[in-house]
């Protein structure tokens, strides 16, 4: 923080930074795992800060939480068991049980202090964690997946960027883990290492790696101003190779939809696999 405004400096998006305004500093601390900063923005509402990079803002989050989460939901027929692995502002959890299908929710994050401090100054995101259907489980997600063998019938990745905690989340043995924690006609979503203007090499490495493990394995993407060049794309795969995700095969009605989502629609989950033609080539 210089001069009363927050800048997003980082190696992973050379010569570009978003800037924020800071109305106040709320919480600093070093946890056991990163650096871990809240403050309240003049116009962004409250902004959860891990290792200088920004993880959500009470502005826009919901179209990241929104499209991370419903794209895997509504591409499984009837999800029961869901895992959420990062995650800890509660957030995806908030939007996975809005389906009533659900049985259980769990969700991994290896840091206590974001649950901690989301709880404290995210309530919005962090009511997620008073379902009755909720448990939480403090640990690495890696390790914590490596427990369970055909359980889950979906499994939503909301890590950290590749640098840091979250490095071994986004290689392919971690995508090996995760569909053998899946049950039959099993969907995952994950963070899709960033964006399509910043890391083509990277999203082209980690849609070869899903493809080698999952018979369907997709990039979506969603726009977040909040997030480096206003975008963030997602790995969206099944176990099922006749399922197409690119199309949900459940959704509430127009009205319920309206009244559940403020970005994701049915419409949105299509449009989100289409993409411009240079991500395109460099995907195909
Ligand atoms: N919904 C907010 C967006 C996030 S949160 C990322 C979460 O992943 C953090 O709570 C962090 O503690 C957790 N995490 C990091 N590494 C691990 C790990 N190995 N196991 C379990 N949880 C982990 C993501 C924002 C994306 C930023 C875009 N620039």
């Amino acid at each position: 923080i210089q001069d009363g405004w927050f800048r997003e400096i980082s190696e992973m998006w050379p010569g570009q930074a978003m800037t924020l305004r800071v109305k106040k500093v709320l919480h600093h601390e070093k946890s056991k795992y990163q650096d871990v900063l809240i403050f309240e923005s003049t116009n962004h509402g409250n902004v959860l800060v891990l290792d200088n990079v920004i993880q959500c803002t009470e502005r826009d989050e919901f179209s990241y939480q929104e499209m991370i989460t419903h794209l895997a939901m509504n591409s499984h027929p009837n999800p029961k068991k869901v895992l959420v692995i990062g995650g800890g502002d509660g957030g995806v959890l908030r939007e996975v049980v809005k389906h009533e299908c659900v049985e259980e929710a769990t969700l991994c994050d290896i840091d206590e202090a974001v649950i901690r401090l989301s709880k404290q100054y995210l309530p919005h995101m962090s009511a997620g964690f008073d379902h009755p259907k909720v448990k939480v489980h403090i640990g690495d997600g890696f390790k914590f997946l490596d427990d369970y063998k055909n359980t889950f019938d979906v499994i939503i990745t909301d890590s950290s960027d590749p640098e840091g905690p979250a490095e071994s989340l986004f290689q392919k043995p971690y995508f090996k883990l995760l569909h053998d924690a899946l049950r039959e006609g099993g969907v995952i979503t994950t963070q899709g290492s960033e964006n399509q203007w910043l890391h083509l090499p990277l999203i082209t490495n980690l849609k070869k790696d899903c493809g080698e493990i999952f018979p369907v394995a997709e990039y979506a993407y969603t726009t977040i101003p909040t997030y480096p060049s206003g975008q963030i794309g997602f790995m969206v795969c099944c176990k099922d190779a006749d399922r197409n995700v690119r199309v949900p095969v459940r959704s509430w009605g127009k009205e319920e939809e309206r009244k559940l989502c403020r970005y994701y629609n049915s419409e949105i989950h299509k449009a989100s696999f289409i993409l411009p033609t240079f991500a395109q080539e460099a995907l195909q």
